[in-house]
């Protein structure tokens, strides 16, 4: 892509509105903007990303076992009276009336419409287990909408929900939850854990979050340091393996968001015990029969007695993940983009837009690179190359391939890796090959 065929509007001047850097970072950008308090449009580089992450996630929930299927953003109030919800939800839920005075809903959730779907679809024992998910935009009218899109009121939530016959064979289910998140935050190059929260509105016995460690993070959880270091090879568990055991390991481990965390629990060393802010980015629930009862979503056992089925639901905070990967990865000239999510993987920059040598080569760089089918930004503008630098930094691209006049002429061409700043100078057949190994 030609940055001079693209949309790019970065902003010179800091935007006011930002409290927090990875939002302030977004704006400058140019990924987003917000359309009206806490609802976002998703400008090009962000839209790439916010893609990177929903793939990661699909992938990882494919793997897993679970089904993708896609429900609306738009329910009908009558499924939510039906689980008793409908009321308890309060002024989060923005309420709708169609030209019918029917009452309908911009979903905040979906364990309503997926227990109807079940139960219209599947009767017997015989089809479980199953875990359907989607990814779909999600509204709540919060109450504080803040830093950009870690706080939306729309937001883009990947979400699963599983069904088994009964309460052991949903802990199971659970579980495969569990080993999925920490290997789907991993592939985003993230080291997310898993701690144990209250389930608030979606309710049930069992919930773990998430969490980022961050400054920014508005949760406050505290932990016992050991749980840094476990599985630290969670990419090769199979998930056909006794997951019962890892899961044991995390959950021996103290690790409690605010509202779960009582230090009378916690009986390892004082010293080892981490009191920090973290951002949550996902959150798993088991709840059992919660909806499955009140809504008649049961299915046929083998001595032919009917009974609701064993539920769970699973979020991962697909928009707000855009901010907390810039919250954690980040320096004082802008975002650092971890491989696996970054919009493109390189950045060329014509340092000397109109010297023919410099045009010539960038030309052949960047041919070879669509050739191979590899996404490249190309920074072809006639600009300072000051201002180039400086927004190729700001952008974040994880390896910059910038050529000027210099570097031309020696047949040496730089290659800076955005996170260490390390720069390599390679001649063409290096460069090439480099590219190549990625
Ligand atoms: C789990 C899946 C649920 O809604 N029902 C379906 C369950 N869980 S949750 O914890 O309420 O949300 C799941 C994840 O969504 C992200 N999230 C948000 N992101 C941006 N702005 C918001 N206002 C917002 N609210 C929730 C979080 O990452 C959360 O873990």
């Amino acid at each position: 892509m030609k940055l001079s065929n693209y949309f790019l509007p970065v902003l010179k001047e800091l935007p006011k509105e930002a409290e927090i850097i990875s939002h302030t970072l977004m704006l400058r950008s140019g990924m987003c903007q917000q359309a009206s308090s806490g609802i976002y449009s998703w400008l090009p580089l962000g839209k790439k990303v916010l893609d990177n992450i929903e793939k990661i996630t699909k992938e990882e929930m494919n793997l897993s076992g679970a089904i993708e299927i896609l429900m609306p953003t738009i329910q009908s109030a009558d499924i939510w009276k039906e689980s008793g919800r409908y009321d308890d939800y309060g002024k989060e839920m923005l309420r709708i009336t169609d030209r019918n005075k029917r009452e309908l809903l911009f979903g905040p959730t979906n364990e309503e419409l997926v227990t109807d779907i079940f139960r219209t679809n599947v009767k017997s024992y015989r089809e479980l287990p199953m875990n359907l998910y989607h990814t779909q935009w999600k509204f709540r009218d919060e109450l504080r909408p803040r830093f950009g899109v870690m706080r939306g009121r729309e937001f883009l939530m990947k979400d699963a929900y599983s069904f088994d016959l009964d309460y052991i064979n949903s802990i199971k289910s659970y579980n495969k939850m569990f080993i999925a998140y920490l290997k789907l935050f991993k592939k985003m190059g993230l080291k997310a854990l898993p701690m144990k929260a209250d389930t608030g509105p979606i309710g049930g016995d069992l919930s773990h979050e998430f969490i980022i460690i961050s400054n920014t993070g508005e949760s406050n959880v505290y932990f016992d340091e050991k749980i840094l270091g476990l599985e630290k090879n969670i990419e090769n568990i199979d998930y056909s393996s006794d997951l019962q055991k890892i899961i044991d390991k995390y959950t021996s481990c103290y690790a409690a968001t605010d509202e779960k965390h009582d230090e009378k629990n916690f009986n390892g060393k004082k010293d080892n015990l981490i009191k920090t802010k973290g951002i949550e980015v996902g959150h798993i629930f088991h709840f059992g029969q919660k909806y499955s009862k009140p809504m008649n979503a049961n299915v046929t056992r083998d001595d032919g007695v009917s009974v609701p089925v064993f539920m769970g639901s699973y979020g991962v905070g697909v928009s707000r993940l855009v901010g907390a990967i810039i919250e954690s990865s980040h320096d004082e000239k802008g975002i650092i983009w971890p491989k696996q999510v970054a919009p493109f993987l390189f950045n060329l920059i014509n340092l000397k837009v109109g010297d023919e040598k410099c045009d010539t080569i960038c030309d052949e760089i960047y041919n070879y690179f669509l050739k191979n089918n590899f996404d490249i930004l190309f920074d072809d503008k006639d600009e300072s190359p000051g201002s180039k630098l400086a927004r190729a930094d700001l952008i974040g691209m994880p390896y910059q391939i910038i050529i000027g006049p210099k570097g031309v002429k020696e047949g040496v061409y730089d290659i800076k890796l955005r996170d260490t700043q390390e720069i390599k100078k390679l001649n063409i057949e290096q460069l090439f090959n480099f590219i190549l190994n990625i």
